[in-house]
């Protein structure tokens, strides 16, 4: 299915070289901003207008490729919840990753390159799954969560919605991870972590919540 890109920074240029590598067509990008890097960059796409009142072409669907957590749930906020679910495109997984075939990804999850989804894991809709980060088998990831490059989930891990696992983090075996949460860059979590909490360091400990 041919997709949208919505936002058009430099998560998206990465996000529109995933597609381009998976042979998944980009008709442009939504960006409140003309000028965004994506529109504007010699190999970019075409600008289709800003996010309010922006209406899905029949036929496409919809990659989020903004970084932000926080804008990532905005944006769909503002969004007709049926379209949310129902324009979302399928999962686009980067030539170079690997993804079990007993894994399950969500629509409108991307996949990095070099990234590793192992046997039985699933990872929710909207999921970023970035450059070399490895979720482990059956571990279970929450909707609009982001795996930071370089980040590692061990096996059977839990991690919630819309949470963060920074640049080369890790989450030992079994632990959970809750919603909203931050793991900051490097931290190692050892034990569970309950939601809208901010962990850094190794072994990881609280330092307030994640906004
Ligand atoms: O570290 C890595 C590998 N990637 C980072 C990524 C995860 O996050 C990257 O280095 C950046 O730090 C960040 O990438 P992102 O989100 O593309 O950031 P930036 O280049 O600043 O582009 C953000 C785009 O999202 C801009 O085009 C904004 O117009 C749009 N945007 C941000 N907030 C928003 C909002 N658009 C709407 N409609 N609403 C928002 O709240």
């Amino acid at each position: 299915m041919p997709v949208i890109l919505i936002g058009g920074g430099g998560h998206a240029g990465v996000v529109l070289e995933v597609c381009r590598a998976a042979g998944v067509p980009v008709v442009g990008v939504v960006d409140d901003d003309r000028a965004c890097p994506v529109a504007t960059a010699a190999d970019g796409v075409a600008w289709l207008g800003p996010v309010d009142g922006f209406v899905m072409p029949p036929g496409t669907g919809f990659l989020l490729a903004i970084g932000d957590l926080a804008a990532r749930a905005r944006v769909l906020a503002a969004m007709d919840p049926a379209l949310a679910v129902g324009l979302a495109a399928g999962a686009v997984v980067h030539p170079s990753a690997t993804v079990s075939g007993t894994a399950r990804l969500g629509d409108g999850v991307v996949v990095m390159a070099g990234a590793v989804v192992n046997r039985h894991a699933k990872v929710g809709m909207h999921g970023i799954v970035n450059t070399r980060a490895v979720i482990e088998h059956d571990c279970r990831v929450g909707a609009n969560s982001h795996l930071a490059p370089g980040s590692v989930l061990g096996g059977g891990v839990w991690v919630g919605e819309g949470t963060l696992v920074g640049l080369q983090a890790g989450v030992l075996p079994g632990v959970r991870v809750g919603d909203g949460c931050v793991v900051g860059a490097g931290a190692v979590v050892v034990g569970d972590v309950a939601d809208h909490t901010r962990v850094v360091g190794v072994p990881a400990r609280a330092v307030g919540a994640a906004c």
